[in-house]
């Protein structure tokens, strides 16, 4: 499934600009910065068909990538970026709560968050309200070459108590895009739901 040619299709601002729902989908949610453009292109094994950047919001839009005829991976934009401007990101924020409530297609939310951090507070909003709305989706934690095997531990077990306390059970899954720790595990699950909803 991950062989096939990827190709960027479109960037949308909102839900009514994206692309007829006609192939399942795969999107990548989290906080500015935490690696959702590394991850996908550490998937696709592309340098750079996702734009990343050392400076938090780079990824502006919703940005399309078909992987042959199989399904689309969507970049998300990164929430928490302060140097956006206060009324730019509240049109943003929207823009994706519809998109994450109202695509039909989409089959998996990845929420991405930075295996250092202790999630934040939007991060526990945004497991509360996925899981509040039935929505699929799994969590990684990215960079996980940063830290020692024991940290990357206790960052998981940190991860599963504050969903636990949710009522969620969902996979956790450690991720490198340098040593490639997780990539095998993370193209299981999105094989699993893009099949899934086949
Ligand atoms: N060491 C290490 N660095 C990473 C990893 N993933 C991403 N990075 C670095 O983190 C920075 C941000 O990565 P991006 O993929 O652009 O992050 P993003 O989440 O798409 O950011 P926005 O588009 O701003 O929301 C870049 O400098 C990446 O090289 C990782 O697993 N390990
Ligand atoms: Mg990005």
């Amino acid at each position: 499934m991950f062989n096939a040619q990827p190709k960027f299709i479109t960037s949308a601002t909102k839900l009514e600009e994206c692309p007829p729902a006609s192939l399942p989908e795969v999107c990548f949610a989290g906080r500015s910065n935490v690696g959702k453009s590394s991850l996908i292109n550490a998937l696709l094994n592309k340098k750079n068909i996702a734009r990343t950047s050392n400076v938090p919001g780079k990824t502006q839009q919703m940005n399309y990538y078909k992987i042959g005829n199989e399904f689309f991976m969507v970049d998300l934009p990164g929430y928490g970026y302060a140097k956006v401007p206060k009324k730019e990101r509240e049109r943003w924020g929207k823009s994706i709560r519809n998109y994450l409530l109202d695509r039909e297609s989409l089959s998996l939310i990845l929420h991405v968050v930075d295996v250092r951090h202790e999630p934040s507070q939007l991060d526990e909003d945004f497991f509360y309200w996925m899981a509040m709305n039935e929505k699929p989706f799994s969590v990684v934690l990215s960079k996980s070459d940063k830290i020692s095997r024991n940290k990357v531990n206790q960052s998981k077990a940190r991860v599963r108590r504050i969903l636990k306390e949710m009522n969620i059970e969902i996979p956790i899954l450690p991720y490198s895009s340098d040593s490639r720790e997780g990539v095998p595990e993370i193209k299981d699950l999105i094989s699993e739901f893009v099949n899934h909803s086949k």
